[in-house]
């Protein structure tokens, strides 16, 4: 045991006691709603937008939060603050509740709230001096008219085939296509193209509409390069002179290899690498304080 708890329903548990139904929707059916949120040495990066993204999420399913925004925010501080810490990876978890083996959601009373906090690093490692090597899956993206990939539910199935498919091919992750053939993003990230100065990223109808993704437009802006939402193909990605993927676990991480051909020179692009500087800065200054304020 290290000490650490997971708030569940009103308590913090120590981790190991942290448990939930197995006639939990959440379980049974992957019904209902997360967030994955960072902190910055004892700052959370973009709390707010994060606890906006739950709401719509949960809106979008149906599911009533069991709190308001504000409770929310001050449970994930607690957690935080009663773990220590201050560098740290932030799930927030909404289940459907405890229900009965048939997946009607009427049968779940009380939607269960789960906040886990542990501490984390830099996911990619020395990835981010090198870059990515991404392949293209066969797996395709939920069809928007069938789960829109805008939901961030606990059922991430079709993330997980494609993240499978990048492992058995080698890739450090996996780009995904809509059954149209246009570019969706990556199996936990974003993705944006830099083609002769111009950053175009596909609009958010086939993706989660990432909360980096929007500090990245937000940064592309401020320094004035020029920058479209557009559906992308498979053309777009093999001629790309620079490309990014983008997410609260990966930050802003260059791709250098696609499908085994090198992207441009092969090498981390110029405006890839401001941007990931431009990123860093704002991580380092911005956020909500967790033992102050
Ligand atoms: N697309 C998908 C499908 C995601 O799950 C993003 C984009 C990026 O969104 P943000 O808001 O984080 O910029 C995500 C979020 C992991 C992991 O272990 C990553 C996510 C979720 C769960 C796990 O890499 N990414």
């Amino acid at each position: 045991m290290d000490g650490m708890v997971v708030y569940i329903d009103g308590k913090f548990v120590p981790k190991d006691e942290a448990k939930i139904s197995v006639y939990d929707h959440g379980f049974l059916y992957g019904d209902g709603v997360f967030e994955g949120i960072r902190a910055y040495d004892g700052r959370v990066f973009r709390l707010d937008e994060h606890v906006d993204r739950m709401f719509d999420s949960a809106r979008a399913i149906d599911l009533e939060m069991p709190v308001s925004r504000e409770k929310l925010k001050s449970i994930i501080l607690e957690c935080l603050r009663r773990n220590n810490l201050r560098n740290a990876y932030i799930r927030p978890i909404v289940t459907r509740g405890v229900g009965d083996l048939g997946l009607d959601p009427r049968k779940c009373k009380k939607p269960s709230l789960i906040v886990i906090t542990q501490e984390w690093g830099a996911m990619y490692g020395d990835l981010y001096d090198r870059g990515l090597s991404v392949v293209t899956v066969c797996i395709r993206r939920n069809s928007y008219d069938a789960l829109p990939p805008n939901i961030k539910s606990l059922n991430y199935l079709n993330n997980i085939l494609a993240k499978i498919e990048a492992n058995v091919k080698g890739g450090d992750e996996a780009i995904i296509l809509d059954s149209n053939g246009f570019v969706s993003e990556g199996s936990g990230d974003n993705i944006f193209v830099i083609k002769k100065g111009v950053v175009t990223t596909p609009p958010t109808v086939n993706n989660l509409k990432g909360i980096t993704r929007e500090v990245a437009i937000e940064i592309i802006e401020e320094i004035g390069l020029p920058f479209k939402e557009a559906n992308l193909g498979l053309f777009d990605l093999y001629t790309a002179d620079e490309m990014f993927v983008t997410g609260t676990a990966a930050e802003i991480a260059p791709i250098t290899r696609i499908d085994g051909r090198p992207v441009g020179d092969g090498k981390v692009g110029k405006i890839t690498k401001r941007l990931m500087e431009e990123f860093k800065k704002r991580t380092e200054v911005e956020g909500t304080p967790i033992y102050e304020g």
